[in-house]
């Protein structure tokens, strides 16, 4: 076959222009974005990210298998993306960890969607931090100050009683029952987070600690799944609270449930956290370093009562009370169990515990790396049994 010349031509530019093409596309993110879509993604087979919020969920994944499971409502494959944030709580000193579980949740979710994330601390933060966790991701990120108010114990807590409270409890042997730190921590996780200016422009956070790790490759947005399947609250492990640090946390509870009945919701999760329809709290919870969840609930006119009331006993300092058991009651008491959801396919670590999806198909879509026997889920300590029974 002869080509006459001026068609070689015309064939050497355009394979010059295609290597151009593929050189740039893998080179510069930018142009990338820029064109791929113009090229309808039949050259380029990487996935194209846009960071306003009207773009799609799910990210284009080019490999030839099925639509994530939940795609949107009806089915179309086609989504809004989720108006929210990853969050973390963390140190200056805490910067290791907090690689580790920013690389982990890169690895195994955001680095396909880049939801931003919103780092606090109540001190300022060192440049070794940001640089740190900046090189890990191109999603967004702010990193914000803590205002005083959100954090210190009050003026008006009795720093008498407090002290008693912690000796009494360090005497019980308890973890963190001397720290004063871990009650500005819990009581800040309980009633204030959600407050903070950075966190005002969004409606959902994923929590991340320091220190976890993420299991399995998540082939959905767990924020778009929350808001199409209308849930509030999502867990991963559940289990029992240590009632030292609670003495009189339930006793309060149900002073707010007499004063505020109307407050209850009437297809709660009760059955979750007691034995007894609510005389005594089986000190079931779920564990809230790990949380997904609408902010709105937390700043809406029923938990932010709920909140005042426990917070005006001094409980946070007189005792211990957890930001776990106060969410996890919460949650359970003031909306009904199907707007709480446990989410099986994310694996997920915060030693000791972990949850590793049990079932093997989850397991292997997943790509997990979590051996399936050491999972929480049915352990001694786990409170997945009184979860699963208030379904039956
Ligand atoms: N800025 C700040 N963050 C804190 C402080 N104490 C705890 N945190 C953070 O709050 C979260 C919970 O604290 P942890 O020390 O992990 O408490 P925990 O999960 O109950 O216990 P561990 O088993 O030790 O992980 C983590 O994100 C910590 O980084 C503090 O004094 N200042
Ligand atoms: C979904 O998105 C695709 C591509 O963006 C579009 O062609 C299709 O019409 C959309 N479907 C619906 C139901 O909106
Ligand atoms: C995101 O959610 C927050 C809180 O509900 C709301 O104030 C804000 O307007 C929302 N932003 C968008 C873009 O919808
Ligand atoms: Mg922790």
């Amino acid at each position: 076959m002869t080509i006459n010349r001026p068609a070689r031509y015309v064939i050497l530019s355009l394979g010059i222009l295609i290597a151009l093409h593929f050189l740039l596309a893998a080179t510069h993110e930018s142009y990338n974005s820029a064109t791929s879509s113009a090229l309808g993604g039949v050259w380029s087979k990487t996935t194209t990210y846009q960071d306003d919020f009207a773009v799609p969920a799910y990210p284009v994944l080019d490999d030839g298998l099925p639509p994530p499971r939940w795609t949107s409502v009806g089915g179309t494959g086609n989504s809004t993306r989720a108006n929210a944030t990853l969050l973390m709580l963390a140190r200056n000193s805490d910067v290791n960890g907090a690689v580790q579980s920013i690389r982990s949740i890169e690895d195994r979710f955001n680095r396909e969607y880049r939801y931003p994330y919103v780092f606090l601390n109540e001190e300022p933060w060192t440049e070794e931090f940001k640089k740190r966790i900046s090189a890990l991701t191109h999603a967004p990120i702010e990193f914000g100050v803590i205002p005083h108010d959100m954090w210190y114990q009050p003026d008006w807590i009795d720093e008498e009683r407090a002290t008693e409270g912690r000796k009494k409890m360090e005497d019980q042997g308890i973890i963190y029952a001397g720290s004063v730190s871990y009650r500005n921590m819990c009581r800040f996780n309980s009633g204030f987070f959600f407050k903070h200016e950075l966190l005002a422009k969004y409606k959902w956070y994923w929590r991340i600690e320091p220190d976890v790790l993420f299991h399995c490759t998540l082939d959905f947005d767990p924020f778009v799944y929350m808001e199409e399947q209308k849930k509030v609250y999502a867990f991963t492990i559940s289990l029992f609270e240590w009632s030292a640090t609670i003495p009189t946390l339930w006793d309060t509870v149900k002073d707010f449930m007499n004063k505020f009945p109307e407050s209850v919701s009437p297809d709660n999760a009760m059955g979750f956290m007691s034995e007894n329809g609510g005389q005594d709290f089986n000190m079931c919870h779920f564990w809230s370093n790990f949380e997904i969840a609408d902010m709105d609930f937390w700043r809406g006119d029923v938990y932010t009562k709920f909140f005042e009331f426990l917070d005006a006993t001094g409980g946070f300092y007189y005792e211990r009370w957890g930001d776990a058991p106060v969410h996890s009651i919460a949650a359970s008491l003031f909306l009904p169990k199907s707007k709480i959801h446990f989410f099986n396919e994310i694996g997920y670590e915060h030693p000791p515990n972990m949850h590793c999806p049990q079932d093997d198909e989850v397991w292997k879509r997943g790509m997990c790396g979590c051996e399936q026997a050491k999972t929480h889920d049915y352990g001694p300590y786990s409170c997945q049994h009184q979860w699963d029974r208030i379904f039956r």
